[in-house]
């Protein structure tokens, strides 16, 4: 199990949207976080949180590039992106991740880019897009699509030519989904691990909590906690948290009880 530490160099970022905009806060930033246990630092320039405009390329490229060099070669670096031209700069600065929350479906050249560079992709679940996700999302049995969309995510990357040892898979926590929807994915997560593939897991400091006990954004730790512990338990291999000390030290006890 690795940690993957969380860098916004964002405005908007649900929970620490501005925080890192400048290129040397985004990489102290991240170097504390390997300092506290992560062993991948991922690194985005453009906010996924439901409404969230969309960002040029030339922009979230700005914003991605220096903090990816900066950062190379102190962790593993993912860059957090959907467009090729930005996957592009961050491979030549020195990432050797990929994590498209699209699954390679906004950009066309996004598949063929991953393939060319051997780098490893992740592929994440999320019906339409950031604008319009959360708009009454539906599902007959949502572990059932979510596993049979990576499904077929995995079986198209693999046919762009990316390897399939480079592949991992997220069911895309918060992302179209309602509370119920994301509880029973957790719960089930087991299921998933059936595709082959490792499985990354976000529910750092997201909205569901808030759901449950009326938590603010900034007050949502313990059940980031407790869902990545979980997640963990039901055989997640990457978690991807903002509090990487924290989420380490749980995850220790943890491993520690259970072993
Ligand atoms: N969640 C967020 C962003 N990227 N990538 C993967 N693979 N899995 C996730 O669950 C995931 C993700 C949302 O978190 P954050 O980056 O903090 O917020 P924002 O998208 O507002 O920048």
């Amino acid at each position: 199990m690795r940690l993957m530490g969380v860098v916004n160099v964002t405005p908007d970022s649900f929970s620490d949207g501005g925080r890192y905009l400048d290129a040397d806060a985004a990489i102290a930033h991240g170097e504390k976080l390997v300092r506290d246990g992560a062993e991948i630092l991922d690194i985005g320039g453009e906010s996924t949180r439901p409404g969230a405009e969309p960002v040029e390329w030339e922009e979230e490229m700005d914003r991605v590039e220096p903090v990816v060099a900066g950062l190379a070669g102190k962790a593993t670096v993912s860059v957090d992106t959907s467009k090729a031209a930005v996957a592009i700069a961050a491979i030549e600065a020195g990432a050797s991740v990929v994590n498209d929350v699209t699954a390679l479906r906004a950009d066309l050249e996004m598949g063929p880019v991953c393939a060319e560079h051997g780098v490893d992709v992740v592929l994440m679940h999320m019906p339409g897009s950031p604008q319009t996700m959360q708009e009454d999302p539906r599902y007959g049995d949502v572990v059932g699509e979510v596993k049979a969309f990576l499904a077929e995510r995995l079986e198209f990357a693999v046919w762009m030519g990316i390897a399939e040892e480079k592949i991992w898979l997220d069911p895309g926590i918060g992302f179209g989904k309602t509370l119920e929807h994301n509880l029973e994915l957790l719960r089930r997560l087991g299921e998933l691990r059936e595709l082959g593939r490792p499985l990354a897991i976000g529910t750092s400091r997201k909205s569901f909590i808030g759901r449950i006990d009326g938590s603010e954004v900034g007050d949502r730790l313990g059940g980031t906690i407790a869902s990545s512990v979980l997640a963990a338990a039901e055989g997640a291999d990457v978690l991807r948290v903002h509090d990487v000390a924290e989420a380490a030290q749980a995850i220790r006890v943890a491993k520690a009880i259970l072993e």
